[in-house]
């Protein structure tokens, strides 16, 4: 019969913790606080227990609790888990819709000392498996089929695959399976709090290549993540945040999200339905003051205040991260919404960098932010890792009291993924202003061989946006039996500008060599597609594009 003490030791198995003589620096400044990830939420419920703390707005809803309400509700969550016999240390995969039900299953988990994997809805079999296997999870908690998707048919095949997951708790009709479990805290002892350097949770990495990697993020350095970010957003008790991205993706969890609005006791309104004719309502009704989109929905928002006719000025913050947000896509969100754009770049590793409400509206059109915490070291590097000018493009590394210094048990990984001192190489291409402020100009192995010239797909990508018609577009390289790879760009036509004739590619080529692009560069291939495929959180997938276009 293994021990809590085994449990905590496997967990430890493979974990990069913070050390050296910057965790020394770290405690000597007093950054952390030392208390458990949902710490932040039993202060609120305490200083303003009558505070309104969830309003769930999905189908499970509509329901409000006060901070009291539902810190209970967490409380009987955890106890419930503890009753069923998970112990801490133990990892569960956790995979729901935006709702009060995973809320309440991830904060009664953190209660419990069990350390949930953060997966996204859109995650199937293939990515779940993995990422059980490689957390060494015990249960799998999920909802019904009441959504697009029927989970408990994902639980019976993740069992048969991988046997270790040994529990399936379900919300909602568990089917086959246990229910979400929920017990008296006085009945049950609640384990100690766990020790704040310990992971708390598991974040997925947002790669669009290979599967997703396992990211451990300890109870203290998350909890700084959700405490600055708040404060960078200017985050007080009067904010409503509407989770409108996946619950479980970094951004809306902890950016400052979920996390960081409980913090300051704002009020947190879960959707499960992001699209404009559902969440133009419930800004309106709910005075939503601050929400997180990628630039693809961020798009479609902007369009839809030409239509839908909801109330929407309650707005001040329109955070938009996870790609890159065209200039002119940020100048339009700020026309048709007031001002209310903030870029933020950022990564489930760590690193955070946002632009601030009080800085030139023009500079936050131009750049993706500036790193939140001054702990944060950035270094932009050529080839050979030497740091290149500012001005210069390079890639971005970074060592800081919130990013990681190893992705979970993957010393493989880990050898090229982090330098020897511990800094982690993003892959993305950036170029720093003398200000601090980083231009995120693609990612490092996004490129094309073609004809033996190398090609970044971005430099194509930006030269093709210039083009009126030219709403989206994603440039891949397909096989090629005389080029090795060839150049293909597929694009998503503006209904605003649509062509006057159809989109040819020597019109094409003609366009992007009168803006000077070089001839090796032009496109050899041209595919006009109604959308782009996009990865669980809503980012263009190119795995898949490249799939769909060969
Ligand atoms: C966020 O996190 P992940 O882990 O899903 O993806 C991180 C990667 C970055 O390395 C970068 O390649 C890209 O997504 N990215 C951006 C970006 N924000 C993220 N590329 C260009 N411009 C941006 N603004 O995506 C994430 C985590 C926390 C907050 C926001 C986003």
């Amino acid at each position: 019969m293994p021990t809590h003490l085994d449990d905590v030791t496997d967990l430890l198995d493979g974990f990069t913790p913070y050390a050296g003589a910057q965790a020394k620096r770290y405690r000597e400044a007093s950054l952390f606080r030392d208390l458990p990830l949902y710490a932040g939420l039993d202060l609120t419920a305490e200083r303003t227990p009558d505070a309104p703390a969830i309003t769930d707005a999905s189908i499970d809803g509509p329901r409000s609790l006060t901070y009291a309400e539902f810190r209970d509700a967490t409380l009987r969550r955890a106890a419930g888990f503890v009753e069923a016999g998970l112990r801490p240390g133990q990892r569960v995969v956790l995979q729901q819709n935006n709702s009060l039900q995973f809320a309440l299953n991830l904060v009664g988990l953190l209660r419990a000392g069990v350390v949930p994997v953060m997966t996204l809805p859109a995650h199937r079999i293939t990515e779940i498996a993995h990422l059980a296997v490689g957390s060494g999870a015990i249960a799998y908690i999920t909802e019904d089929g009441r959504r697009s998707y029927d989970f408990r048919e994902l639980a019976a095949e993740l069992q048969s695959r991988v046997p270790t997951v040994e529990r399936v708790f379900v919300s909602g009709d568990p089917g086959p399976y246990t229910p979400v479990p929920d017990a008296d805290p006085a009945s049950v002892t609640l384990p100690p709090a766990p020790d704040p350097e310990l992971p708390a949770l598991f974040l997925i990495s947002g790669g669009t290549t290979g599967l997703p990697k396992l990211i451990a993020r300890t109870h203290n350095d998350y909890d700084l993540n959700a405490r600055l970010s708040a404060q960078v957003a200017k985050l007080t008790a009067g904010d409503t945040y509407l989770v409108s991205l996946p619950a479980a993706h970094n951004f809306p969890l902890c950016c400052p999200g979920i996390l960081g609005t409980f913090s300051v006791g704002g009020h947190v309104v879960f959707t499960d339905n992001p699209s404009p004719d559902n969440t133009f309502g419930l800004i309106e009704r709910h005075h939503v003051t601050v929400t997180a989109l990628v630039p693809a929905l961020a798009q479609l928002w902007c369009a839809a205040t030409e239509w839908e006719p909801a109330d929407v000025s309650s707005l001040r913050l329109l955070q938009v991260g996870g790609a890159k947000l065209a200039q002119p896509d940020a100048v339009a969100l700020d026309e048709a919404l007031g001002d209310v754009v903030q870029q933020v770049f950022g990564m489930a590793e760590g690193l955070v960098c946002y632009t601030r409400p009080d800085e030139p509206r023009d500079l936050i059109h131009e750049v993706q932010g500036s790193p939140m915490s001054e702990f944060d070291e950035v270094r932009v590097v050529d080839e050979d890792g030497n740091d290149v000018p500012d001005g210069t493009e390079g890639e971005l590394l970074v060592r800081g009291p919130y990013t990681i210094r190893g992705y979970y048990r993957a010393d493989a990984h880990n050898e090229k993924s982090f330098t020897p001192d511990g800094f982690y190489r993003s892959g993305d291409k950036v170029t720093r202003l003398p200000s601090g402020h980083l231009a995120v100009t693609g990612r490092i192995k996004d490129t094309i061989v073609r004809a033996g010239e190398n090609v970044a797909a971005d430099d194509v990508e930006e030269n093709l946006l210039a083009h009126a018609s030219i709403r989206q577009v994603a440039v891949v390289g397909l096989p090629d039996e005389a080029l090795g790879e060839k150049i293909c760009a597929a694009v998503v036509l503006s209904h605003e500008h649509p062509p006057a004739t159809p989109l040819e590619l020597a019109e094409l080529r003609t366009f992007l060599r009168d803006r000077g692009l070089a001839a090796f560069k032009l496109p050899d291939d041209v595919r006009v597609v109604s959308t782009l495929p996009v990865t669980a959180v809503g980012k263009i997938d190119k795995k898949v594009l490249r799939e769909q276009l060969v």
